[in-house]
């Protein structure tokens, strides 16, 4: 968690800067007394300012076949264990479908050969955990933003919500399914795809089998894997936390930019 605060705070700092030469009203973050409000609208601050400061299509780094770590580390699930998710692996994931549906004109359910006949793009890439490692791998997948297009989005649409089928950790307030959600400035990423491949093998199960998100300018919490559905929505504060993440309900950013 270290190196994440440390840039977290160095994230707040710059937006900071900004307030002070006039972009962001800083003055009223100061003044509320309220700790989380004052946190939420540092995040908020931590969002507009990465925007600001990263242009909206600029790339992750890519890396060369020789830089691909020999061993990728799973993390978080690396076996859900509901009864539907084993019958679907045992059938090579044929019953599977992802579903795409919310604020779209015509929603679909794509099997796993659907997306194999789709466009596809390959990409060498560094992934980053919080937890304190990083791994370079290749993921090929269907790039999302052609997909939402030929779904065709409603007015309203603003973010992408990744539904997966694993439960982490349920907790007391019964939540604990993983799921993500990005805004329609990620969705539209060239890097960001639906991956079902890992360095040229189709993803095992451990790393998201059959299908799993690489958003690549963020971290790892937010490439989720085993997905079941992505519902475009103009909120995510009515699922589980409100916080748009499985990680997010449980404190860490909804931002988390690398
Ligand atoms: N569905 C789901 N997606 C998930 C997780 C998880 O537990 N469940 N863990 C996240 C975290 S914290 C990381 S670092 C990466 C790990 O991906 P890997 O298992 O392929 O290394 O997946 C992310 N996506
Ligand atoms: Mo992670």
């Amino acid at each position: 968690m270290t190196p994440f605060l440390t840039r977290r705070r160095l994230l707040v700092g710059s937006a900071a800067t900004l307030g002070a030469i006039g972009l962001t009203g800083c003055d009223d973050v100061v003044q509320n007394s309220n700790v989380q409000s004052v946190l939420e609208m540092a995040e908020q601050l931590t969002i507009r300012s990465q925007r600001l400061l990263v242009p909206k299509d600029k790339l992750a780094r890519e890396f060369s076949e020789a830089d691909i770590s020999p061993t990728f580390r799973p993390n978080g699930t690396s076996q859900p264990d509901s009864e539907d998710y084993a019958r679907m692996t045992e059938n090579g994931f044929s019953g599977w479908r992802l579903k795409i549906d919310g604020l779209v004109e015509r929603p679909v359910e794509l099997s796993l050969a659907d997306l194999k006949k789709l466009p596809s793009r390959t990409q060498i890439t560094r992934h980053d955990c919080v937890e304190g490692w990083s791994a370079i791998g290749k993921w090929t997948g269907v790039p999302l933003g052609p997909i939402l297009q030929s779904a065709g989005l409603k007015p309203g649409a603003r973010y992408a919500v990744f539904y997966c089928a694993d439960e982490l950790e349920q907790t007391l307030d019964g939540s604990g399914t993983y799921y993500e959600s990005i805004d329609l400035i990620d969705a539209f990423h060239q890097q960001t795809i639906l991956a079902y491949a890992l360095n040229g093998k189709n993803l095992e199960v451990a790393h998201g089998a059959p299908l799993r998100l690489r958003v690549e300018r963020h971290l790892g919490y937010k490439h989720a894997k085993y997905l079941m559905r992505i519902e475009i929505k103009d909120t995510f504060s009515g699922l589980w936390g409100g916080k748009g993440g499985f990680w997010e309900d449980r404190g860490y950013e909804w931002y988390a930019g690398i």
